[in-house]
């Protein structure tokens, strides 16, 4: 399965090995930013807009300043001409000039929840209460919040001296006119992937402290990247990187919510400097974070897919409307173009013609959620592929089968514009057939039908991009991790990485590559991790990228030291390092068992002058920069059943099958919980989730009273299998996994509620499927 590893004594390399960080994390012995103390602490109340779009006129802090234990007010004009500004979107290759990105309000506010002004009091209630008594002076402007409307000329300009639409980029591939003049068969529909919002468990939270003598600021972060906030703070705050630590704790979640280096952050080190040096703590509220830490999707796309009456997909034409939000933050407008290429889905269509216009809307800022814009391009293609099914009254998997790429095509490079490194779509779907026992289901729904009710299968063919690296649209972009490893004298392996695990099992999956490499057990490898001042480099966890970029640096790393360690050895014992074999955790001569260096006299000997040649320089501790070539591709078979009751619209979802392909597996009880938890984030906007605003653009669903987020009693039985295809793209072929399920979810829910509501004619419903949309979507239908 890995041929890359040792294979001399058993692999820990997939073997469900429990998780080592867990032990902490169910005793209470976690410790997240809220658990961080440190003394004399103060505490930050951000004040947000009330208003989607206004100019600001004044900030009256007099009455704040008066307030029991409040020591600062900031507002945009403290802050903006002193500090240098937040750094932009490179967007210059779309042809874009992004608007600039403001860390506080200045002149005007363009979402609700757009920070005006910072409180900074002794404690974090008395923040609160002052925040109250700063007088805002705003004069309220029209806002805007559909994209599409937004790009007109008449919408109202949410950056005074730029057009709303920030991008407008376009791609074609072959003859697309062509191919749809002798089209037999047109597709066309519009779409919407909704606004939604990651929720991660644990909100937003910072502390930062100025060392005003040292000119040194440490913030610790609930991050998913916390060298990139350094390279943030150092840049809006003018200083050295080596004068920056960030250190991202325990962390409760992420999902691409916290991928970037928010402004709440860098904020919270100028006020800390402010007050000369004295901490200062922040931890957002549920609802704080819901308008004011980035959503997520966010599209509505117009297309059209040209096929043949065999079911033989020729040529797409889509036309996507990006809901960038006030702001372009982070890679979002990048995503605008990746979740349009990737239209086209699993299939060999030739020709696709691309059109992105991404605008600025008075909401939110729009950037990535598990998925990062791959699960609005596949939904689009997947959905497309059922109305084709149904219109020519084709089994919707024959049509699937007849377009995928086949096996021995890769690396394949769509019309899109993908390299797809490798993959077997044709075995996820007949394992998928298999497992879902599929003519039974059939059956089983035709019968059902007899009594009035209402089974329905759908399926969903995917691929998502894995290991973060240079992508399509970016080939000469910088996305590195790296990774050392330092084995000390008596033979214990430290790991260090870039990678930020918050959640997902990292310190575990990098001991087991480790631990191969070195034939070292995973209770002697501790893996250090989201601490700058610990981890020199990094660029952090997003991207279905810690396994692949950080785990075949780390495993680069662990390969270094073992040169190392055989020239040891073969020091020791006098012969020539290439007739050293390492097995079963000691160096032998080769051809012979006798006489052997142990793991640990081979570390002690790096450590020691008499026993180290000398051309090796003292100690065992190697590290290594590895930069991805390309992008891995994991993809998948999902078939969704539902049943629904068509009295009140209500859905069902009883059972996910899901087949991945992730290539090569670490550790398939962690795999396992990724497909759980990634589906349950795909089911949830399929089914429930939507960000809601008003026509003023105020926030209707800004807590878990009103955002429908599922729980698991809402959760289907998921039946999982997978296959492994590895990359040949890195040495261990993983492809990283962790947003597939994710992608391959809603188009596999949806396609399962139209299919189940074909007898009443429903052709579509928009996400997320609500019991009153569904409902409507019959009583519609049957007119
Ligand atoms: S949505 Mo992710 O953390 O790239």
């Amino acid at each position: 399965m890995t041929s890359n590893l040792p294979s001399s004594r058993d692999s820990l390399v997939g073997q469900s090995v429990p998780r080592k960080e867990d032990e902490k994390l169910l005793l209470g012995q976690g410790a997240f930013v809220e658990d961080i103390d440190v003394p004399g602490i103060l505490w930050a109340h951000f004040v947000r807009s009330p208003h989607a779009h206004a100019r600001i006129l004044s900030i009256d802090s007099t009455a704040a300043l008066a307030a029991p234990g409040v020591l600062a007010v900031l507002g945009g004009r403290d802050v903006h001409p002193r500090y240098h500004t937040y750094p932009t979107v490179p967007l210059a290759k779309y042809d874009a000039d992004p608007a600039p990105y403001q860390l506080i309000a200045a002149d005007k506010a363009r979402h609700v929840g757009e920070i005006v002004a910072v409180v900074v009091a002794s404690d974090r209630h008395l923040a609160r209460d002052a925040a109250d008594l700063v007088v805002v002076g705003y004069d309220i402007l029209p806002a805007v919040g559909d994209p599409e409307e937004a790009a007109r000329s008449d919408a109202p300009r949410i950056h005074d001296d730029r057009p709303n639409e920030a991008i407008n980029w376009r791609q074609t591939t072959g003859d697309v006119a062509q191919a749809f003049e002798e089209a037999e068969v047109i597709i066309r529909e519009h779409f919407v992937n909704q606004r939604i919002h990651a929720v991660p468990m644990e909100p937003r939270a910072g502390i930062a402290q100025w060392e005003p003598e040292r000119d040194m600021v440490t913030v610790w972060a609930s991050t998913q990247t916390p060298h990139d906030l350094k390279e943030v703070l150092a840049e809006v705050l003018e200083l050295s990187e080596d004068n920056v630590r960030v250190i991202a704790p325990d962390v409760g979640g992420g999902f691409g919510a916290k991928a970037h280096g928010d402004p709440e952050y860098v904020l919270l080190a100028i006020a800390s400097r402010e007050v000369g040096g004295r901490p200062l703590k922040w931890v957002a509220t549920r609802s704080e974070d819901f308008l004011g830490m980035h959503h997520a999707r966010g599209k509505a796309s117009y297309v059209e897919y040209a096929a043949t009456r065999e079911g033989m997909l020729t040529g797409v034409r889509v036309r996507h409307y990006a809901d960038l939000g006030a702001y372009p933050k982070g890679p979002e407008a990048s995503l605008s173009m990746t979740s349009a290429i990737i239209s086209v889905g699993t299939y060999r269509i030739p020709t696709a013609d691309i059109e992105v216009h991404a605008t600025y809307t008075n909401r939110t800022p729009d950037s990535p959620y598990r998925g990062a814009g791959r699960p609005e391009g596949i939904f689009l293609v997947e959905r497309a592929v059922d109305l084709l099914a149904k219109e020519i009254g084709m089994d919707p998997a024959e049509v699937r089968r007849r377009n995928y790429i086949p096996a021995d095509a890769f690396p394949y490079k769509t019309a899109g514009g993908d390299t797809f490194d490798s993959g077997n779509y044709e075995a996820t779907l007949d394992i998928a057939l298999k497992i879902a026992d599929y003519e039974r289901l059939r059956e089983r729904q035709a019968t059902m039908r007899e009594d009035g009710r209402y089974l329905g299968i759908g399926f969903a063919s995917w691929a998502k991009t894995g290991g973060g690296g240079p992508s399509p649209l970016d080939p000469g972009s910088n996305r590195y991790e790296w990774g050392r490893v330092k084995v000390d004298r008596h033979g214990d392996v430290t790991v260090y990485t870039g990678s930020s695990p918050h959640g997902q099992g990292g310190e575990t999956a990098f001991a087991q590559i480790v631990g191969d490499v070195l034939h070292s057990p995973v209770e002697n490898i501790e893996v250090l991790h989201g601490d700058t001042a610990v981890v020199e480099y990094g660029m952090g966890t997003y991207a279905s990228r810690a396994l692949v970029v950080g785990g075949t640096a780390a495993y680069n790393a662990a390969q270094k030291v073992l040169s190392k360690m055989k020239r040891l050895a073969a020091h020791t014992m006098q012969i020539a390092p290439d007739d050293v074999v390492f097995e079963n955790g000691s160096f032998n001569p080769q051809g012979r068992s006798e006489p052997t260096v142990s793991f640990a006299d081979a570390a002690q000997a790096a450590y020691m002058v008499l026993a180290r040649p000398e051309s090796e320089e003292y100690g065992l501790d190697e590290s290594s920069f590895y930069q991805p070539t390309g992008l891995t591709y994991n993809s998948g078979t999902y078939i969704a059943v539902v049943e629904v009751d068509c009295d009140t619209g209500d859905v069902d979802l009883q059972t996910l099958y899901c087949v991945d392909d992730q290539g090569t597996i670490v550790n398939p009880m962690i795999v396992e919980g990724q497909i759980h938890g990634g589906a349950a984030q795909g089911i949830g906007p399929a089914l429930y989730e939507h960000v809601v605003y008003d026509e003023n653009q105020q926030l209707l669903s800004g807590s878990l009273m009103d955002y429908a987020l599922p729980t698991a009693e809402n959760m289907p039985d998921f039946v999982t299998e997978q296959i492994e295809t590895p990359s040949p793209l890195n040495p261990l072929g993983v492809k990283g996994m962790g947003e597939g399920p994710t992608t391959g979810a809603p188009p596999a829910v949806v396609n399962a509620v139209v299919d189940a509501l074909e007898p009443f004619g429903v052709r579509h419903i928009e996400m997320p499927l609500s019991p009153e949309r569904v409902w409507r979507a019959i009583g519609a239908a049957q007119k």
